[in-house]
């Protein structure tokens, strides 16, 4: 593992920003955002970067939403101008002194791609995690145009929980969100209040994560453009610097008290995994983690071992108590994730020797905490959080309609790859194209594709308010945060697989492979399930040799929605299909 000597930009410099708060209640539930193009500075020491954002800002406003009062948002796209990112594919993926080019600012001899350079500010809104009806839920092809604007309207009736609203464009999301268009958003609840859980500032703070990379002048001297660059062998963009509220590597005062962090993962592929640090040693023990993606968990749980591990778009809500400690005490919140990440593990008692430029970590700053002089005293932490749902259980889903989706990676020449899900069905007996074995002990279910690419048939019609089995098979080497829209899901179950894909297996739409639940004897992953990830959520690490199961009932809306990798660059690339919820009684109707 390499490091390289010192960071460019000092870190643990800026104050954490947190974002303005747009309380829906204070407008009496209608809110009018508006995207547009603006300055912002990502570090003291960089010049100020040309940024689209909601409210012009980086990130945009924090919206807070009561459950059960409906939030109505005009979204007003004022975007002006091009696409404020330089978007590049350097041409070695490494540079002259054999550091991966995603490691260092600049283009790294990468000419500017003309196509994103001419883009002018398309925009759809998703808000994610929300219980949205299909019509404001953001399909990435009902796009608004500078000067056009949509009027969405949100229900709210669902639980409190960390959601965040951001762009979802067909084939440019990784642009529009990297270029910032991104902002959180609150529910909150009476179970949250009766739990007497902090909310609001100043023990209440979000943290909203992404990796930035920027521009070179032709001194060397970084210049704040932003840029979106990727390389002949990794088509994500893992970009150097982790950003924090909009700051590089910041630092936050605390009082010796506890505070709640609501973590987000906004990357475009980056995984996290954090880890506190004081004094050179782990000090994750201070952490309790209460809530995931759609709210709180049934009961606290510590974080993993290893640090918190949250790929695109996983959330958490941590209550940390900073008690105890001297003013001046400062603690670091370190990355120990290298990239692409593939599920593998790293000791925390090493976070402080996490960076590895050839796992495209260079630095694994996030930010800082800050001891100072202050009453202080521990909260209470409740034990029971959650009441209002069951953990799922494997056998009463026995007879729940099952659906299968092989997660894909095709090679391509001269250009990145493909990632495609492939959606599968049980292959007639006398089907004589390729098929998907899955061979599980004595059984054998043979599959064959029935759709890969977005535009291609519709296959998934879920009926509301039935339970269902969605069984993700990652054939591919990466880890995959796979994202439903709509209701939450609770992963049932990782199982452990041996995969093979015969020579020309892989076709445009087709696929070969055999698919053995058991074990590889090399593969080192654990295959578990977190007690961190046993809650209601809505992204799920499928990492490499695994089937993840998970079980989704669809309850309120009907609608054409989407699930897809929260990758950008491989949900843009493709990773990313359809599915349609139906009410039962249209069943017979539906030719
Ligand atoms: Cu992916």
């Amino acid at each position: 593992m390499r490091s390289l000597a010192s960071t460019p930009v000092a870190p643990f410099v800026d104050a954490l920003p947190v974002p303005r708060r747009l309380c829906a209640a204070e407008h009496e539930g209608r809110l009018t955002v508006r995207m547009r193009a603006g300055t912002h500075r990502f570090h003291r020491d960089l010049p100020e970067s040309a940024v689209w954002g909601y409210e012009g800002t980086v990130p945009g406003p924090t919206i807070e939403a009561e459950r059960g009062q409906p939030v109505t948002v005009e979204w007003r796209n004022e975007l002006e101008g091009r696409l404020p990112v330089v978007v590049t594919i350097a041409p070695d993926a490494v540079d002259a002194d054999g550091v991966p080019v995603q490691c260092v600012p600049g283009l790294s001899g990468g000419q500017p791609d003309e196509d994103a350079a001419a883009l002018t500010g398309h925009t759809v809104v998703h808000l994610h995690g929300g219980l949205t009806p299909a019509s404001y839920d953001g399909w990435t092809e009902n796009l608004f145009a500078p000067g056009q604007q949509a009027v969405f309207h949100y229900p709210m009736n669902q639980r409190a929980a960390l959601l965040w609203y951001h762009d979802h464009v067909m084939g440019i999301t990784k642009l529009d969100v990297y270029a910032g268009l991104a902002g959180l958003w609150i529910v909150r609840d009476d179970r949250e209040r009766e739990l007497g859980l902090p909310e609001g500032p100043p023990f209440e703070v979000p943290l909203l994560i992404q990796d930035r990379n920027f521009d070179l002048d032709d001194e060397g001297r970084l210049t704040g453009r932003l840029v979106h660059k990727t390389d002949p062998d990794v088509m994500e963009a893992f970009a150097p610097f982790t950003v924090v509220n909009g700051k590089v590597w910041p630092v936050l005062d605390v009082q010796p008290a506890t505070y709640r962090l609501r973590v987000l993962n906004g990357s475009n592929a980056r995984t996290y995994r954090l880890v506190l640090v004081r004094a050179g040693e782990p000090d994750l023990d201070r952490i309790v983690q209460i809530g995931t993606d759609h709210g709180l968990i049934r009961a606290p749980v510590p974080v993993p071992s290893n640090g918190l591990l949250l790929a695109s778009a996983e959330r958490a809500d941590l209550l940390v108590d900073f008690s105890g400690l001297e003013p001046g005490t400062e603690l670091t919140l370190l990355n120990t994730a290298p990239a692409p990440f593939d599920g593998s593990s790293f000791a925390a008692a090493d976070a402080e020797h996490a960076a590895d430029v050839e796992g495209l970590l260079p630095y694994p700053h996030v930010m800082r905490f800050r001891i100072s002089p202050g009453p202080g005293a521990p909260r209470p932490i409740p034990r029971d959080l959650a009441t209002d749902y069951e953990p799922a259980a494997q056998d009463a889903l026995a007879g729940a309609p099952r659906r299968a989706i092989a997660l894909v990676e095709r090679e391509l020449d001269g250009e990145p790859n493909m990632l495609t899900m492939r959606e599968l069905a049980p292959a007639a007996d006398d089907h004589a194209g390729p098929v998907v074995s899955l061979i599980d002990g004595g059984r054998t279910i043979r599959y064959r594709v029935v759709a890969a690419h977005f535009e291609d048939t519709t296959t998934f019609f879920p009926m509301l308010g039935e339970d269902e089995v969605w069984q993700l098979i990652n054939l591919t080497g990466d880890t995959h945060p796979i994202h439903l829209h709509l209701d939450p899901f609770q992963i049932l179950a990782r199982y452990p697989i041996r995969h093979e894909i015969p020579e020309g297996g892989m076709g445009e739409r087709d696929l070969a492979a055999t698919v053995r639940l058991e074990r590889d004897p090399d593969d080192e992953l654990d295959h578990a399930i977190d007690d961190n990830e046993r809650g209601l959520k809505d992204t799920v690490r499928v990492n490499p040799q695994e089937i993840v199961e998970i079980a989704v009932r669809f309850t309120t809306y009907s609608g054409r929605y989407m699930y897809h990798c929260h990758i950008l660059e491989h949900e843009d690339r493709d990773m990313m299909r359809p599915f349609v919820t139906m009410p039962m009684e249209l069943m017979p109707f539906m030719a």
